[in-house]
């Protein structure tokens, strides 16, 4: 029986090592929701790391995390301490993840990473090779792996391949300037089938093979070598029901039931109900425009001196590639601007600026969302961004209002959002001050289109649309060989 092979930098699970001992549970991510039905479908594996570098394992504990993660139908990819220091730390975070987002300041070119980039994705590869047989399909995620598909196409052209990448792809006159670029491109055209977000990454991909390989291009499908490659795209959803019934259930606690953090958040609005609670949650990623934010809301307070002490920002930041030091010098920008703004302005019972700098249990994401009257995401770069979308999930009664920076691949979908470009503090503070006098009524017209729309289309239903085109792509092979 032919078998679908799912394959990510980490695996779906949380693996732990601790006095030796291992712990391990699977993850809650958006990936490992919609890839749920796949994965337990018949005999699919999913293939990453663990998380573990080789260096902590001994012969035996290593032999207990293959057994541990097969059992949750995972196969691990060994990987030791330089690999990830040099391929994930190093060439995919400090090389790709700042050129695919327009950072090219922050973009570092080093070629002992870009060998490591090339052995890692070849060591991803041999796992893959070993569990792959003619008529599987295998879905390569994001780019820390832009180079698997060929490794695995040139050695088993029999297989169905198909790529998503998670991240923007950026125009050609960004893409160009990475020193490897035509062996990334060829890389990436190992697959039958490339996703992307939104129909902008795919044009930009379209256009990089056009000038840098001279590839026939006809709409959504390149010629390439005696294969035909479809690009198309396709927006990532959320589990809706997952956020939405969580919130249900929110409003249903009785006094036992709630987390600390609710009780806090409800104390707040009823000791100022007028005050109105304005949340932001990101990984401290300096493309999520954090600084900006923090700046904008200064402003904002500066312009609307009316609203001092009538709004609190909420700022949930999760810690995230914290030895990289373009991300310890973001750390301490953000610190300081908080400590800043909330110098500036706070009084004896007001401090504006809420600021957590740690990863939150699922119930209190709920507890911040539902406890929201504004949600405020303003990255500069974003591939699609879920938190817009579980904010809205989360909005039982229809209530709130959701400011979306244009540079997030969700504003595409999310157009009765407020949009804004990031960079402006005017276009920020103004958006700010119309949510908060926005009607009711308004806001629950927007919502209820964006609710529909998240509803029907589900992390589920991507991955569905997804492998739905890639099956057919299998259709188009198999009539070129007929011919
Ligand atoms: P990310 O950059 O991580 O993902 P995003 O899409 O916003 O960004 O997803 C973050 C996820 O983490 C959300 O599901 C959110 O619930 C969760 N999360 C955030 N803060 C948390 C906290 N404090 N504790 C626990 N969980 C938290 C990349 C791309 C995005 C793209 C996704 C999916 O950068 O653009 O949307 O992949 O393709």
């Amino acid at each position: 029986m032919n078998k679908t092979i799912i394959v990510s930098n980490r695996l779906p699970l949380q693996v732990k090592l601790e006095n030796n001992k291992l712990d391990i549970k699977p993850s809650v991510g958006g990936l490992a929701t919609g890839m749920k039905s796949v994965h337990a479908d018949g005999n699919g594996i999913w293939i990453g790391w663990s998380g573990i570098t080789d260096e902590e394992l001994t012969p035996e504990l290593s032999k207990d995390v293959q057994t541990a993660v097969s059992k949750e139908k995972c196969v691990s990819v060994p990987l030791n301490q330089q690999d990830v220091e040099d391929f994930y730390f190093g060439f995919s975070n400090k090389a790709l993840w700042p050129l695919f987002h327009y950072f090219l300041e922050y973009a570092e070119f080093d070629k002992n990473q870009w060998e490591s980039y090339k052995e890692v994705n070849q060591k991803f590869a041999d796992v893959v090779l070993a569990n792959v047989e003619d008529g599987d399909t295998v879905w390569v995620h994001d780019y820390q792996l832009l180079l698997l598909p060929k490794l695995i196409k040139d050695k088993k052209p029999n297989t169905s391949i198909g790529f998503f990448l998670h991240i923007p792809y950026p125009s050609y006159e960004i893409f160009r300037v990475f020193p490897w670029r035509e062996e990334l491109l060829h890389g990436m055209l190992g697959a039958d089938l490339l996703g992307f977000h939104t129909y902008d990454y795919e044009r930009h991909f379209l256009s990089s093979v056009k000038r840098l390989l001279k590839l026939e291009v006809r709409f959504n499908e390149i010629s390439y070598s005696d294969r035909i490659v479809k690009v198309d795209s396709f927006p990532m959803g959320i589990d809706y029901q997952k956020f939405h019934n969580a919130a249900l259930k929110h409003a249903q606690h009785t006094q036992v039931e709630k987390t600390e953090l609710h009780r806090r958040l409800e104390d707040h609005m009823q000791s100022s109900p007028d005050a109105k609670i304005i949340l932001s949650i990101d990984r401290l990623d300096y493309t999520k425009g954090i600084p900006n934010r923090i700046k904008a809301f200064e402003y904002f307070l500066d312009k609307y001196p009316q609203y001092r002490e009538k709004v609190r920002l909420v700022m949930l930041a999760v810690p995230s590639r914290s030895n990289v030091d373009t991300y310890q010098k973001l750390k301490r920008e953000t610190d300081e601007l908080v400590g800043r703004i909330n110098g500036k302005f706070a009084t004896v019972s007001w401090t504006p600026i809420w600021y957590f700098y740690r990863s939150m249990p699922f119930d209190n994401l709920i507890d911040l969302y539902t406890s929201a009257d504004v949600a405020l995401i303003t990255p500069l770069r974003d591939g699609m961004n879920l938190v817009a979308k579980e904010y809205i999930a989360t909005r039982v009664n229809n209530d709130g209002v959701l400011i979306l920076s244009e540079m997030a691949g969700a504003s595409i979908e999310m157009s009765e959002a407020i949009l804004i470009n990031p960079t402006s503090y005017e276009e920020i503070a103004d958006a700010i001050k119309k949510a908060i006098e926005m009607p009711v009524e308004e806001q629950k017209s927007r919502n209820h289109i964006l609710q529909k729309r998240l509803a029907r289309y589900s992390v589920e239903k991507w991955a569905e649309e997804f492998f739905k085109s890639l099956d057919a792509t299998k259709t188009i092979r198999e009539a070129i060989v007929a011919k």
